[in-house]
């Protein structure tokens, strides 16, 4: 079961506390100085599971209990093993089943919503749909944005493609219902990529920063950060090939999250908040 699974794994214990609010911000990210109004959240990993360094991640999903692992890398830009559609034993890291994309796609963010798996492609403006459990193609949607992020409210599936805008489509036709800016404070927040929606909030990893924002989906505002550079950091040491944060997964079973990155050797339980 999946719990024996996880009792199984060799466990190296690491409790990291985050609670540093004074970290340099560059690039995309504001001036949090004058961020009164959010929130740092602290996190702390519970558990390290292996993860696939070949693995361009670009989409992380628990579903039914299950690990599902979209990846990335394309002709034009190759990445690690390349675009993918995985099922992941999360106690060994390793792919339990796989859907290989053609070369000329770069897989992105994945979602899955009544047994039904959706994966973005970056500049093909292409949705790729499939069933679950035998990963059969049904289907393909076109869409008018880059794809990088996607995740689910239960109703709806969530986009994001690289700016500051989340998009809301209806996922039986793929029209477009809605798009939310994100800001924070009044700043538009830029690189807006893997998401997950938890508890009525969208969490979203910024492309090639150690944050991951706290979204209200109805007003688009930042609620809060949560700061992973400690993780990130030790990653690096680990790996210097590793990339950036990338990859959030919500079990809303057992509660757990689980966060990853682009080419890390570890996958982490993760708890917000403290
Ligand atoms: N994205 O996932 C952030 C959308 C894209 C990451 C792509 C990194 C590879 C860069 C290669 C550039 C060649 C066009
Ligand atoms: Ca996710």
């Amino acid at each position: 079961s999946y719990f024996s699974l996880v009792i199984a794994v060799t466990v190296s214990a690491l409790a990291i506390s985050c609670r540093d609010n004074d970290k340099n911000t560059t690039g995309t990210t504001p001036d949090l100085s004058k961020a009164d109004n959010v929130k740092n959240i602290g996190i702390s990993v519970i558990k390290t599971y292996p993860h696939d360094t070949a693995s361009f991640t670009q989409g992380l999903v628990l579903y039914k209990g299950q690990l599902y692992e979209g990846t990335g890398g394309a002709d034009y830009a190759p990445e690690g093993a390349g675009s993918a559609l995985m099922k992941v034993n999360l106690a060994t890291g390793k792919a339990e089943k796989k859907v290989k994309l053609d070369g000329k796609y770069f897989g992105e963010g994945i979602t899955i919503l009544n047994d039904t798996v959706y994966q973005l492609t970056w500049k093909e403006k292409v949705v790729f749909v499939y069933t679950l459990p035998d990963f059969k193609k049904v289907k393909e949607f076109p869409i008018n944005t880059e794809g990088w992020g996607m995740t689910t409210n239960g109703k709806e599936l969530i986009v994001s493609d690289g700016t500051s805008n989340l998009y809301f489509y209806d996922p039986h036709t793929f029209q477009l219902l809605r798009t939310q800016s994100v800001t924070l404070n009044s700043d538009l927040i830029n690189s807006i990529n893997e998401l997950e929606f938890i508890d009525g909030a969208v969490y979203a990893n910024q492309w090639e920063q150690p944050y991951i924002f706290k979204i209200d989906p109805a007003s688009g505002q930042v609620t809060g950060r949560v700061d992973v550079t400690p993780i990130w950091n030790r990653i690096k040491q680990i790996d210097p090939a590793a990339d950036v944060p990338n990859g959030i997964a919500y079990d809303p079973d057992t509660k757990k999250i689980y966060i990853t990155g682009k080419k890390w050797p570890e996958l982490y339980e993760v708890q917000f908040g403290n």
